[in-house]
């Protein structure tokens, strides 16, 4: 397959070593009020190997009962999600070429094993807006689709310090992580990757 497939940019090494500690401190300010909790899929109640938590009006939760969703506040303290930090805004406003701001920011942990099955993301009412995705962390094997539709994929490596844009015809394009590369970066002194992902929700 020739290049990635339009609608998606990858920004190498946005994020330079001191902004990629800058947004740590943030990230953990954030989980230290809405803690990482295991989600588990709709119906089956099978825990992911990704551990998650959100900042922002909303966040995307998923459990046995109710399944997939946004929703105000966190699933295990009932409280409502932090504000998006502020350099995450700024990286949205630099890139989405949307006019709001996220409403969402999903946090995505992975540990030195853990991975994501290919899936779209499709909970969203506007998939006008694009997704931006910053990596934060040990690398991994990203894999997307060439298209809406399951059928040929092609792999790429993130960084810590990534930004991907997916917006366009990549907006609903099949897409998961492969697995993690461990001892790839110092920023986690335990290892492990951060994925954070920003998100309109709403229409208009
Ligand atoms: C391509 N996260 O949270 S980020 C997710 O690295 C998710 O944690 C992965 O997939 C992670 O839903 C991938 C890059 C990404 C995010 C959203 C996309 C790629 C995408 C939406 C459409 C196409
Ligand atoms: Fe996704």
């Amino acid at each position: 397959m020739a290049g990635l497939p339009s609608g998606i940019r990858h920004y190498p090494l946005m994020l330079e070593p001191a902004q990629q500690k800058q947004l740590l401190d943030d990230v953990r300010q954030v989980v230290s009020v809405a803690p990482l909790y295991t989600p588990r899929m709709p119906r089956t109640g099978k825990p992911m190997s990704v551990r998650m938590s959100n900042c922002g009006a909303l966040g995307w939760v998923t459990d046995k009962e109710a399944g997939y969703r946004y929703q105000a506040f966190h699933p295990v303290t009932e409280r409502p999600w932090p504000a998006i930090p502020d350099m995450l805004i700024d990286i949205w406003q630099k890139v989405s070429g949307h006019d709001r701001p996220p409403e969402a920011c999903l946090i995505n942990f992975y540990e030195d094993d853990a991975k994501m099955g290919l899936h779209q993301d499709r909970d969203e009412a506007d998939f006008a807006a694009p997704v931006v995705s910053v990596s934060l962390g040990d690398s991994c094997l990203f894999r997307i689709s060439a298209s809406a539709r399951k059928g040929p994929t092609q792999s790429l490596k993130l960084h810590s310090g990534d930004v991907l844009v997916m917006g366009g015809h990549s907006r609903l394009c099949y897409h998961g992580v492969d697995r993690v590369y461990p001892g790839t970066s110092t920023l986690l002194s335990k290892g492990g990757r951060i994925n954070l992902t920003l998100r309109r929700v709403s229409e208009l």
